[in-house]
């Protein structure tokens, strides 16, 4: 049977927000075929990899049709003939064919579009699911889902400052029992805001997008409907935030913007924000607390977040890039990494960040993006690489619930472990 790449298709689909993104088929000589739809951003990181859009008319300039034509026009003809299986090779050809730092001539969009279409016609050549083609056998561990069940910031119309407000199930033995609490946090969550006579709408990621005064109060809810549900916080159930502190930060004035707390914080206050917070609540993973390009300032709060045992996560400063990560390492920013396909644009670098992360005692959380589609490619990629983590949205909304639902699949037909409260241990 032959792997030989024989056709490789486009199309411009829509994500979860209504905008188009690339989809790719890659088909082999014998027929076995591979789809794969891209995600894409809302609180960028300033060094992603580019995501070419049109920037014409239609779709208010978000078309994709110029990646289309660079996957159907020129990385078909790079690609035609090559074995599937040989990722390392592919990748290798669309990087050398892009030929730019960040992917800005083919476009992020259309190369991660091709990578991971082979990924998927390769395990379909073999007839093994995506996550033993990608991880090998055996071994596999089912990852601790970040659920974000109050979104804010950008993904939700500045109801409040922060972007994500997470549970993270931690105290059960199967993934199935995790995600069943955290569907019943979440309606609990419903009901709180329901008797308080809230509009129940929902941000991006599918978590409660309510009117609510401060940070704190977003956490106070959460708390309730915890304990509502029937669960032992800071012990079955802990809590993990995502700032995205980049996208309220004053890059002239250096100060961070908490316009709904009416503050105004520079670097060291806005780490005392958030060392109060973390002594108030059981957080115990705080991603994206200050700005990309607040380097300093990331490695103090590491410095004495670390001591509390607390995860730091870095999505926007990192970008899943090896390059910006091995300076992190070396600087001994964050201890996890937020690993996120589409911001470095090929499956061969994004393991190669997750080896690092490794090899460096970093935690690893495999992340969806706030625009997002029915795609579960992350949920197998958590399994396979035993990242022990995966954030991939709330309890709403089905290109979120599809990851979830995928794992329930893999964790009830497949020998796994849940990672549980492993996660707590060793944030170095
Ligand atoms: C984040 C992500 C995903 P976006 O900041 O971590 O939750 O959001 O995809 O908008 O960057
Ligand atoms: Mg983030």
């Amino acid at each position: 049977m032959s792997r030989r790449i024989q056709k490789v298709r486009a199309f411009e689909f829509l994500d979860s927000r209504g905008n188009p993104t690339i989809a790719v088929e890659v088909e082999t000589e014998s027929g076995i075929r591979g789809i794969s739809i891209v995600p894409a951003g809302a609180s960028k990181g300033k060094n992603e990899a580019v995501e070419l859009r049109d920037g014409d008319k239609r779709y208010n300039g978000k078309g994709v049709k110029k990646a289309v034509e660079n996957v159907v026009d020129k990385i078909s003809r790079a690609i035609e003939g090559r074995d599937v299986t040989h990722q390392r090779e592919i990748d290798t050809v669309l990087i050398e064919l892009d030929g730019t730092e960040n992917k800005s001539k083919l476009g992020a969009n259309a190369i991660l579009g091709v990578s991971l279409a082979c990924a998927k016609a390769g395990a379909n050549c073999l007839g093994i699911e995506l996550f033993e083609y990608l991880g090998g056998k055996s071994g596999y561990i089912l990852p601790v889902p970040l659920c974000n069940v109050i979104n804010g910031g950008e993904h939700a119309g500045w109801n409040i400052d922060f972007q994500e407000y997470m549970i993270v199930p931690v105290g059960f033995r199967s993934f199935s029992d995790a995600i069943r609490c955290a569907s019943e946090i979440f309606h609990k969550i419903k009901s709180l805001a329901q008797e308080k006579g809230w509009p129940i709408g929902v941000g991006d990621e599918g978590g409660f997008a309510l009117p609510l005064k401060d940070n704190k109060q977003a956490l106070e809810i959460i708390s309730k409907a915890t304990e509502k549900a029937g669960y032992k916080l800071g012990d079955e159930v802990f809590f993990a935030i995502d700032l995205a502190s980049s996208s309220f930060y004053d890059e002239i004035k250096k100060t961070y913007q908490l316009k709904k707390e009416g503050k105004e914080l520079d670097s060291d206050e806005m780490i005392d924000y958030i060392v109060k917070l973390i002594q108030e609540y059981p957080i115990i993973s705080v991603e994206d607390p200050l700005s990309e390009s607040d380097w300093e300032g990331w490695e103090k709060l590491t410095k004495i977040l670390r001591e509390k045992n607390i995860q730091i996560v870095g999505d926007d400063i990192f970008t899943t890039n090896p390059k910006i990560f091995s300076q992190g390492i070396k600087k001994g920013i964050a201890n996890a990494i937020l690993v996120k396909l589409n911001q470095i644009g090929t499956l061969t670098e994004t393991i190669e960040v997750i080896n690092m992360a490794k090899f460096s005692g970093y935690k690893t959380i495999i992340s969806h993006r706030s625009g997002d589609t029915e795609d579960t490619f992350i949920a197998d990629l958590a399994v396979a690489v035993n990242s022990g983590q995966i954030k991939t949205g709330s309890l709403s909304r089905s290109e979120r619930i599809a990851k979830y639902n995928r794992l329930i699949y893999i964790e009830s037909k497949y020998k796994t472990e849940f990672a549980g409260k492993k996660i707590l241990q060793n944030f170095h």
